[in-house]
């Protein structure tokens, strides 16, 4: 029998080979989502879907990853934010492993991590692409770093990253699937759907094995992004673009860079221009916010907020907090834009706001 390897390659190989057609796009359709559901159960059986296998802990408020080819200064960036010491080297793959920093600002402690060098074909193994991408997959924050003479790179990062299920400042898409136990597929949609039709929404559910569900599409929506919405290997990290060793750079290719990429941060690492404007872009797209605490029966401590990732629960906080606190837990009080009133009483999984006030109510 065949090996998932083999398979895989085999059905690469027919999807590249077959032309993209009205008549070919259903078992084209057919084969993207086989390949998909290949891949992930190969990914859940090498482990890398949980957690880094580098044994580098997550720690402070937020993790943010360098990723980028060898020598584009990944490791000089990390020494230049934080307390680290990653090697430097004027040769490629100077970094082997992942090297942790710390740095703080207002108020956050970011963690970032600095890994060896991404190359094409790393999501499918090379260099040390699958443990690369295992510890992006784990990130907050994915900075792409790219040295200014080389900057089509970007399309092989970004395309590696796809390809291991990452989705880069992107959100899924907008399709409820509600699996029921007879009838079949029922598809319906808010808007034209000018890329799929029913028969090929049936085959590629079928691929996941869901043959009797309501589907409520509210996007005009690709063959991969309905894939996208039925893989369970999917995540969605906010991306910035770093362009480094502009000191190298004559001022016309700056120029012209910087109108074509004008959402990058453009730095030096070595020289160390320009990086409080990229602490501040790190730490907007973090999108952290404010909780104040407040001790049972006293005021709120609005000196000193406690700064947790947006979307954070009551959970996160008792995390965050001390690590008896969730054994101990009974009830939390909310103020704030997250309580219906003032007061409200949530439990663990209550989704806080920017500048609630939150008190928790323990065990003695
Ligand atoms: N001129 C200039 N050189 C830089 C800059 N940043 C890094 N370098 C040099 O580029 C080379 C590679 O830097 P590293 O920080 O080791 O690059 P890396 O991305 O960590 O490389 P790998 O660990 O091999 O993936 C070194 O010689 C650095 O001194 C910069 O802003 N300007
Ligand atoms: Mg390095």
């Amino acid at each position: 029998m065949a090996s998932r390897q083999e398979k895989i390659t085999e059905i690469e190989e027919e999807i590249r080979k077959t032309p993209y057609n009205k008549a070919t796009q259903h078992h084209i359709g057919k084969l993207k989502a086989k390949l998909a559901r290949l891949r992930e159960e190969g990914e859940r059986g090498a482990g890398s879907v949980s957690g880094p296998s580098y044994g580098v802990k997550k720690s402070g408020d937020a993790t943010v990853v360098l990723v980028g080819f060898p020598s584009v200064g990944k490791s000089t960036l990390l020494n230049r934010l934080t307390n680290a010491e990653s090697e430097v080297g004027a040769y490629d793959f100077t970094t082997l492993d992942v090297i942790p920093g710390a740095m703080d600002y207002k108020g956050a402690k970011i963690q970032i991590l600095d890994v060896p060098g991404l190359i094409a074909g790393a999501a499918s193994g090379k260099g040390r692409g699958r443990e690369v991408i295992s510890v992006v997959r784990n990130s907050d924050l994915i900075l792409i770093m790219l040295d200014i003479f080389n900057l089509g790179q970007i399309e092989v990062v970004q395309s590696e990253l796809y390809g291991a299920g990452i989705r880069v400042n992107d959100k899924p898409r907008d399709v409820r699937i509600k699996k029921v136990s007879r009838g079949g597929i029922h598809v319906s949609s808010t808007v034209p759907l000018t890329r799929l039709d029913d028969a090929l929404i049936k085959t590629i559910l079928s691929e996941y094995r869901v043959h009797n569900a309501d589907v409520l599409i509210r996007e005009d929506i690709s063959e991969d992004e309905l894939i996208d919405v039925l893989s369970k290997n999917r995540v969605y990290i906010p991306a910035l673009t770093v362009i480094n060793k502009v000191d190298l750079a004559p001022k016309d290719l700056l120029m012209r860079v910087k109108r074509q990429f004008s959402d990058a941060v453009f730095i030096s690492a070595d020289q160390g221009a320009n990086l409080d404007d990229l602490k501040e872009r790190i730490f907007r797209s973090l999108e952290f916010i404010h909780v104040y605490m407040k001790p049972q029966g006293k005021e709120a401590d609005l000196e000193e907020p406690l700064i947790i990732k947006k979307g954070s629960t009551v959970d996160d906080v008792c995390n965050a907090l001390h690590r008896d606190f969730k054994g101990r837990f009974r009830f939390a009080r909310v103020w704030g834009g997250s309580a219906r009133f003032d007061g409200q009483r949530v439990g663990l999984e209550h989704v806080l706001e920017d500048n609630d006030i939150v008190s928790l109510v323990l065990e003695k």
